[in-house]
């Protein structure tokens, strides 16, 4: 059996977690990962008989039976998972009824996965049904988006819109635009339906005044489209109390659409 704190799933998640610290999006325990693992890869590290705790999921995750997460702990600090990966993240398989998650390795202080988990278990279900290649989900709490949903109308379309205006890749990047839910309370399965029902159109998902969902079939590509959004909030937000004398007008975004070949949401420009 090899070595699973040397496997290349382990350390992406350390690696990931401890550069979203650093870029001061996961203050004390915000933010949260989880990512669907290839169960033969897993079985190079870990014996998949061997449960160590069965921990009730409170929903019905029968959808995704028998998959295998890697998952941030609840109430853990993105800023020490690279210290010790072992307390700080855990490996579960969803049980054959969907009704728990079973504990195979990590959370090594009898805790559990990010209270968040099913918000993210609910996405990616509402994301395979879309991409059977989807993979990782993500929420963090973004500087410059969270500033954003202060001050800007918290819709798809206007939201989308004032984003697509703000870096010329935005339109590339996520032609099919950002969801924004209102305030809800977190943690909870009503924000994780919601949230679900938005990925059923949107790999980005904004929480107002609270955070960012992204999802994708990488870590890279669910990173990227949040980083994306956050450098486009961050211009919006370093410029949104000045004269705005030029923008990336609606044809030129639609120029750029048509030139990269991207499927965008042509309601989401306006006029
Ligand atoms: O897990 O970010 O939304 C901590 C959070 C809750
Ligand atoms: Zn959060």
């Amino acid at each position: 059996m090899k070595n699973i704190l040397n496997a290349p799933f382990v350390e992406e998640m350390m690696h990931t977690a401890a550069n979203m610290y650093r870029l001061g999006w996961d203050e004390r325990n915000g933010g949260n990962i989880s990512w669907m693992l290839d169960a033969q890869q897993v079985g190079e590290y870990l014996d998949l008989n061997q449960v160590l705790r069965v921990l009730p999921l409170g929903f019905d995750a029968k959808a995704i039976a028998g998959k295998i997460f890697i998952v941030t702990g609840s109430g853990k600090y993105f800023k020490n998972v690279d210290r010790d990966p072992e307390l700080n993240l855990g490996i579960v398989r969803i049980s054959e009824n969907g009704q728990d998650a079973e504990l195979l390795w990590g959370f090594s202080d009898g805790g559990r996965p990010t209270s968040e988990f099913p918000a993210h278990l609910m996405s990616h279900m509402a994301r395979l049904a879309v991409d059977p290649e989807n993979r990782v989900v993500m929420h963090t709490h973004p500087t410059y988006t969270l500033a954003m949903n202060y001050v800007h109308e918290l819709s798809d379309s206007k939201f989308t819109h004032s984003l697509w205006q703000m870096c010329t890749e935005c339109i590339v990047v996520f032609p099919e635009g950002v969801g924004v839910l209102p305030w809800m309370l977190c943690g909870t399965n009503t924000i994780g339906e919601a949230t679900a029902e938005k990925m059923k159109e949107f790999r980005v998902v904004i929480w107002g005044m609270h955070g960012v969902y992204g999802a994708g079939k990488t870590m890279d590509e669910a990173f990227g489209l949040i980083e994306t959004v956050e450098k486009a909030a961050q211009i919006y937000m370093l410029t949104a109390h000045l004269p705005r004398v030029n923008t990336i007008r609606d044809e030129e975004m639609i120029e750029l659409a048509e030139f990269f070949g991207v499927n965008y949401r042509k309601d989401f420009l306006l006029g």
